[in-house]
């Protein structure tokens, strides 16, 4: 039987347990990343595992998330990033360098290997073929040490794109179609590999737009082919030696399956405050603009900046619209700059920003209350913007684009005649933002300055879990809602203990505070909770307040397994009708937990108010319930040294 691409390359990297779905894996890791709003913890974690040098092929240490520098905070964490990383030999991308996913594909992803990123938009580098997965900072701590990435075998969905897209209709809007088909939980537990003769016709960059915005779908990655396009893009960044054709074999089997028709798109937008909100620009009509912003891990390639540019050129930003645009790193900010485009990009009244994150995670630009603000990002939770009334519309760059000129909505095929714009041949290269680290058993001094703080460690499993259902939130619940990030909050992820004066506070400003007059206790949520980031810290600020178990209709992937590593039980209800029978307030009790959760599966949950028993389940390997017992993986891994 065939492999389709995702098995190929599990395949080659497997390290425990077999190609079967569902079922527990362990795989190799050959490159690594991390950013600097989730570094931080990473590299602190690293230390602890205490492996004096990286085992990866290639690890990079990006500054691109905490570059608004308000006070010394984020200063700090960049400097200890900057040391640590020289220390045990991992690159360092300098703040001002671009965006770590759209650099790592310039400059470093290479098809067939696998990456584990600490950022849930790591799958950007499945644009060239890689296996490229987001996970929890510890994760990636373990992967950078020489220690498998575990997860769970995933099935594999292939979307078969056929034809080819109609002028001014965007990568962006295949994967709003996607999304609008799977929803936000569709992808839990899957890949996205796609597939057809439509995948001819995309460029690498608009690959990685759709693989980027696959994490929204909650899948464990999205993948394109590794191809002629992969091979000449590839070859225009002076890295043809990087380049390994990956296809899936012809008889490849696949577990589901999807056609989109490409010449039948239109253009399209995900409304506030879920990225599968999506109608067509038609179908919401020419609604009232107040800001637009062009950039983030999306959509901020050199291809993307050229359509925007070209719709600025000559034109004036509506009154009425703030226009922000960040390039996506120095390569594609430098090409505009010499090939004159962010000059018509000035002119127009755009308001340049560095190359960095910036609006996508509240690092500034917070739009005015009750503002429409565009955006060509790939989350549009309430708030994430920074400013809560602020209704958030997710679109192509040319959407964007044409949008700030005319200050509505506004359908980019209503422009005229769409320009012909070429991939590159050679892209502009100079790695000069990258250092390299320091040789091996070097003296490198780490700076930790004030900022840097020791994070939580958890205890061993408790014999009787007991307390009150602190708080119950409903579907969909958002790590913007657990663990919010914005430009007065990521300035303090190591320092859980702030954190947590904000966890849930979205949901119910009072919940830190009731956490810990009840000395903690447990979380009830509906399914899919903790979709989006990567933040460990969604865990990390739960598990400093006190927080034994969430109990849930269902889980994100890659939160579920940050609570696993900080501890923290996860249980879902078996019948997810049993949500309705806790009430906030309700005392809980879980007994004799560690021989429930020693004997896996289903754990008795007694509601002691309502005098009732309520059947929850554990999908624990032997692995994770073993990390469950001692406090956290880095008890569990001690432990078992
Ligand atoms: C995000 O887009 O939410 C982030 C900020 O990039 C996160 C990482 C983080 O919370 O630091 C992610 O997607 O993993
Ligand atoms: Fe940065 Fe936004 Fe991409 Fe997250 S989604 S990595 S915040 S640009």
């Amino acid at each position: 039987m065939g492999l389709n691409l995702a098995q190929k390359i599990i395949k080659e990297h497997l390290i425990s347990g077999e190609l079967k779905a569902g079922t527990e894996i362990s795989i190799r890791i050959d490159q690594t990343l991390t950013q600097d709003s989730t570094g931080t913890m990473a590299y602190l974690e690293f230390e602890a595992i205490g492996v004096p040098r990286v085992k990866t092929k290639k690890s990079v240490a990006y500054i691109d998330h905490n570059t608004l520098q308000a006070g010394f905070e984020n200063a700090d964490d960049h400097k200890f990033i900057q040391t640590v990383t020289s220390k045990h030999g991992i690159y360092f991308s300098r703040p001002g360098n671009g965006i770590c996913h759209q650099v790592q594909l310039e400059r470093f992803g290479v098809p067939g290997m696998t990456l584990l990123g600490s950022d849930s938009h790591t799958p950007t580098g499945g644009g060239i073929g890689m296996l490229a997965i987001g996970a929890g900072g510890m994760d990636v701590a373990v992967a950078m040490g020489g220690g498998p990435y575990y997860l769970t075998m995933p099935k594999v969905c292939r979307v078969n794109l056929v034809g080819k897209l109609s002028p001014w209709v965007a990568a962006k809007d295949i994967i709003l179609e996607v999304l609008a088909i799977l929803t936000v939980k569709g992808g839990v537990g899957k890949v996205i590999e796609y597939a057809g003769e439509g995948v001819k016709t995309l460029t690498v960059p608009e690959r990685a737009t759709i693989t980027n915005m696959g994490a929204e779908l909650g899948a464990t990655t999205s993948i394109f082919p590794s191809d002629e396009i992969t091979r000449e893009f590839l070859a225009a960044q002076g890295r043809e030696g990087d380049f390994v054709e990956i296809l899936p074999d012809v008889d490849a089997v696949y577990e589901e399956e999807l056609t989109i028709d490409l010449g039948k798109l239109v253009p399209m937008a995900a409304k506030p405050h879920m990225p599968d909100n999506v109608e067509t620009l038609e179908e919401i009509g020419k609604i009232k603009v107040d800001q637009v912003a062009i950039g983030s891990c999306t959509n901020s390639s050199y291809m993307d900046m050229m359509k925007v540019a070209y719709i600025l050129k000559g034109k004036t930003v509506h009154p009425d619209v703030s226009l922000v645009i960040a390039p996506g790193s120095k390569q594609v900010l430098g090409m505009l700059a010499e090939n004159g485009a962010l000059a018509d990009m000035v002119a127009a009244g755009a308001r340049i920003l560095e190359s960095a994150c910036g609006p996508c995670i509240g690092m500034g630009q917070a739009p005015k209350t009750d503002a429409i603000s565009l955006r060509t990002f790939n989350r549009n939770f309430e708030g994430r913007s920074g400013t809560k009334s602020a209704q958030v519309y997710l679109v192509s760059p040319e959407t964007a684009a044409a949008s700030a000129i005319t200050g509505v909505l506004t359908d980019p095929r209503t422009l005229g005649e769409y320009p012909v714009i070429e991939m590159p041949g050679h892209f502009k290269i100079n790695d000069n933002m990258v250092i390299a680290p320091a040789p091996e058993n070097n003296d490198v001094e780490v700076v930790r300055g004030p900022n840097i703080k020791p994070f939580p460690v958890n205890k061993p499993l408790a014999e009787t879990i007991k307390g009150k259902a602190l708080i119950k939130v409903e579907d969909n619940i958002t790590t913007d809602h657990i663990m919010p990030s914005n430009a007065k909050l990521l300035p303090f992820r190591s320092n859980i203990p702030y954190l947590s004066e904000f966890c849930l506070t979205p949901c119910d400003p009072d919940f830190p505070a009731r956490a810990k007059e009840n000395g903690g206790g447990f979380i009830i949520g509906g399914s899919n909770y903790g979709q989006g980031s990567s933040r460990e810290h969604a865990a990390l600020a739960p598990l400093y307040l006190g927080i034994k178990a969430v109990i849930v209709k269902s889980f994100a992937r890659i939160h579920v397994a940050n609570l696993i590593n900080s501890g923290i039980l996860p249980l879902t209800f078996k019948n997810p009708e049993d949500y309705e029978k806790i009430d906030e307030d309700d005392v809980l009790q879980i007994k004799d937990a560690v021989a429930q959760v020693k004997a896996g599966q289903e754990i008795v949950l007694e509601n002691v108010t309502k005098g009732i028993k309520i059947i929850t389940e554990t999908t624990l390997s032997k692995r994770q319930i073993g990390m469950i017992l001692a406090g956290g993986l880095l008890n569990y891994t001690r432990e078992n040294n």
